[in-house]
């Protein structure tokens, strides 16, 4: 403009390298006047020699900095809202606060406008938006890869009979100002067709369907640090237009036919935890996701230019959970078939290279893909057939892999059986947690007890093939960031003076909270956490009066339970505790009410929606709660509410306020748990059974501040076998369980009929033990209330929780992570 002068060299390789896009500058010139752009931050046409020297010096030294990234793939991530988290990161609250101020504009209110991000189910998609925060905050290397949804998660709705109803969530509608559409980074991905072999061990795919896969990529900032990591998702788009054939001979359906069959790949989040139904637009989501992935991760490494044998020492690649196991087939074939990488030594690669994390051990959460369908849908990798020489596919790890089990085993047929990638039935069925084992260097469960389950059950057979040292634990974590400082700021502030630490320090280093056990005593401090806990609660009383129309009492005790709808996290046995209080209640004299400690009930969570029993779980709650809401005789010493459409900011506002909450899974059924350390970090108690984290907080906080009951793993089993072979009658094992059951059947909160199906699962064979559980539960639920009595004991708890939540920072985790598997360092920024 005028005076912009380009003082040296080629005007045009400047304003390319600036621009980024042509492919013909060279990758020095490019980085050279990158790091002009951001780390000096100056103009092209004013650099000068000392300039030019700083940012060729940066260019330079990025060769030496270690290069190795993992890369974290999650079907899921759950991120949520990001302007409140991002001013927080960047530390610019205040600023922007005083500046809207001055243009007229409450922040706190701008900040209610943002739509979640919900492209996740729960646990396991919040726990990798989590990751993506620590790995940033800690200068880690680390990316994520997804897919991005046009729908997330569906909005729940209440109908007027009390069901859930399924709405869909077009979180996209408005712009996504977090997102950087990225038009320059498209791969080609193909599904169906065909494939042949030529000169023996290659393959050539093709026709079948190809579509585009473009990058979307959304920032992640670290917390008080410059350095800002990248979650890149793909969306798909359809390869060409549409077919003009077909459009020109008047046939406008089919003209559009496969531009919308390529477009509808990543339309939808599937909204199933824990559950597969084998859908054939599942499998080719998660084919696409997997082969993009890997194609732009095998373009970032080529840019290293090192020998394809080095991959592993570049790069590392979390699979969260069995839905990416496709990368494994989808690298060997482009190691053997693109790469001309020998079998052999494709395989030594790729089982240098992954890393599987499971998050289940619930043999119905296991993926098993129907082997027709894979061959339908991946040609080049599904030849199932046994190995002969020359013709491997990237599926003959099956074959190679049993005939080193047979040499290890021979002769145990059972054992093959059990460990093959194919499960025989019709159709047969490819196991993905098998296949995600073996092709990973390394195995982890996400808490202590699921790590020692899953050894000593699913993967009891490979621990003993492979030798132990494969398998570990990473419990699980969260970020600090999020569920303390953005959700309970008050909180965060009122840590901050008692430990006469700026926030920045506990929150980058969570085991300094430990230093609140000295001031655990001090009246002042008690008295200022308990109104923190008031205001907190006040402010959920505020969001149930303004969206449902209902007054709290914010002096009861607040009880929380808010997860997804699932029979093994039974909320039945909450919702029968419940009702179980109202009767207790209502045969009380008035004298003997007013000793009764008042409280409030709070669920939340989304039942999958074809998920029929969590579906009736949720329209019980809601019933009962229209009942004893509205009960003049007991509705101020207990009341419930079901709220609805759960979301990360509802547990940000649920959350702080809780003063007990619940984590009541049978035994040995909930892997970690995430949300049990949120609740204990915001100093709320915590009431569950002897499984996933809660062993781990129960051993960091002291047994004396948590309410454990109910039957511990090992009885399980053998509890689960008497019920299906010497059933005792409900009425005699459970008498107390029996009324409540009874009074439900009867149609004292509407059409006991209803809920016939729920009840017969607790009355008939009763798998997840409500039953075994129930009379230990209530006197559970009593000793709480007995606790809550002693106000000043109770904060004392809290007060003690929070400070001994530092292990579960997911800073610890994603580095446990970073040593354990990934071997990758901090790129500490300047
Ligand atoms: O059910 C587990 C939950 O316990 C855990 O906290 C979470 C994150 O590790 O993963 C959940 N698992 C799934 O959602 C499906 O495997």
């Amino acid at each position: 403009k005028g005076q912009e002068k380009w003082p040296r060299g080629d005007e045009k390789v400047w304003k390319d390298g600036l621009r980024g896009v042509d492919k013909d500058v060279p990758e020095i010139t490019k980085s050279v006047v990158h790091h002009v752009q951001t780390s000096l931050a100056r103009q092209a046409y004013n650099l000068d020699e000392a300039g030019a020297y700083q940012a060729t010096a940066l260019s330079v030294r990025d060769n030496l900095l270690p290069t190795k990234r993992a890369y974290y793939l999650s079907l899921e991530f759950l991120m949520g809202r990001t302007l409140d988290n991002a001013l927080l990161n960047l530390g610019l609250k205040n600023k922007y606060s005083d500046g809207t101020t001055k243009l007229g504009f409450n922040l706190e209110d701008l900040l209610e406008q943002e739509r979640d991000a919900a492209l996740g189910n729960g646990g396991l998609g919040r726990l990798a938006a989590c990751y993506l925060d620590s790995s940033a905050s800690q200068e880690l290397p680390v990316w994520g890869y997804g897919l991005r949804y046009q729908y997330g998660i569906f909005q729940q709705l209440i109908g007027p009979d009390g069901s859930q109803l399924e709405a869909p969530d077009p979180w996209l509608q408005h712009d996504n100002p977090w997102e950087l559409p990225r038009a320059d980074v498209t791969y080609d991905v193909r599904f169906y067709g065909h494939s042949e072999r030529i000169d023996g061990m290659k393959a050539v795919w093709s026709g079948g369907q190809e579509v585009l896969a473009m990058a979307y990529d959304v920032m992640i900032p670290g917390y008080a640090t410059k350095n800002t990591n990248n979650l890149r998702l793909w969306e798909s788009k359809p390869k060409r237009g549409f077919d003009l054939n077909s459009f020109n001979a008047g046939d406008y359906e089919r003209a559009v036919e496969s531009s919308n069959s390529a477009a509808a790949i990543t339309s939808v989040l599937y909204p199933n935890d824990h559950t597969t139904f084998g859908k054939e637009l599942r499998l080719k989501q998660q084919y696409f996701w997997t082969a993009a992935s890997l194609n732009d991760i095998l373009r970032r490494f080529k840019n290293l230019d090192k020998p394809i044998s080095e991959f592993p020492e570049y790069v590392s690649i979390q699979l969260n959970d069995t839905h990416p196991t496709l990368a494994i087939p989808e690298l060997m074939r482009i190691l053997v078939d693109e790469e001309d990488v020998k079998w052999d030594a494709a395989w030594d690669i790729i089982t240098r290279t992954f890393f599987f994390t499971n998050h289940t051990v619930l043999p119905e959460a296991l993926e098993k893909w129907p082997v027709p369908l894979m061959q339908h849908l991946m040609r080049e990798h599904s030849d199932f057939k046994s190995m002969h020489a020359g013709n491997l596919t990237a599926f003959d790890v099956v074959s190679i892999f049993l005939q080193a089990v047979e040499k290890k085993f021979p002769g145990d047929r059972e054992r093959l059986a059990r460990m093959s990638l194919i499960e025989e039935g019709f159709p047969q069925n490819v196991r993905m947690a098998n296949l995600a084992c073996i092709g990973s260097r390394k195995v982890n469960g996400v808490a202590e007890l699921h790590s020692e389950l899953l050894k000593a059950t699913i993967m009891k057979d490979f621990v003993e093939f492979f030798g132990i040292s494969k398998f570990f634990n990473v419990t699980n974590g969260i970020t600090p960031r999020r569920w303390l400082d953005q959700c309970n700021p008050r909180l965060s502030q009122l840590i901050s003076e008692t430990l006469q630490l700026p926030k920045a320090t506990f929150l980058k280093e969570l085991s300094l909270l430990e230093g609140l056990l000295k001031h655990v005593d001090e009246p002042a401090l008690i008295k200022k956490w308990a109104a923190v806990k008031q205001s907190n609660k006040e402010r959920l009383a505020h969001y149930v009066e303004t969206t449902m129309g209902h007054k709290i009492n914010t002096q009861a005790m607040f009880d929380v339970q808010i997860k997804r709808l699932h029979e093994y996290k039974r909320q039945t046995l909450n919702i029968m505790g419940v009702i179980h209080r109202y009767l207790a209640i209502k045969a009380m004299t008035a004298e003997e009410r007013k000793k009764v400690n008042p409280k409030v009930v709070f669920f939340a969570g989304k039942a999958a929606p074809g998920y029929y029993i969590a579906k009736l779980t949720i329209r019980l709650i809601v019933n009962v709660a229209r009942i004893i809401n509205e009960d003049p005789e007991t509705k101020d010493l207990l009341s419930m509410f079901f709220l609805p459409d759960y979301s990360v900011s509802l547990a940000e506002i649920l959350i702080p306020a809780s003063d007990i909450s619940q984590h009541i899974s049978t035994a040995g059924t909930e892997a970690s748990g995430t949300s049990n350390m949120k609740f204990c970090l915001n100093g709320g108690l915590l009431l569950g059974t002897v499984d996933g984290a809660n062993i781990e907080i129960a051993e960091e906080v002291g047994e004396q501040n948590v309410f454990f009951f109910g039957h511990l793993t090992p009885a399980v089993e053998d509890l689960r076998y008497q019920h299906m072979y010497h059933p005792v009658p409900i009425e005699q094992k459970c008498p107390g369980l029996a009324k409540v059951i009874n009074e439900v059947a009867s149609g004292r909160f509407g059409d006991g009929g209803v809920y016939e199906p729920l009840l017969n699962t607790i009355r008939q064979n009763d798998y997840y033990l409500l039953t075994e559980d129930f009379d230990s539960y209530i006197q559970a639920l009593e000793l709480v209330d007995k606790a809550y009595q002693d106000r000043t004991g109770w904060i004392k708890k809290s007060i003690r929780t929070t400070a001994k939540m530092g292990k579960f920072s997911s800073d610890r985790a994603i580095q446990d992570y970073a040593q354990e598997c990934w071997n990758i360092e901090s790129n500490k920024l300047p």
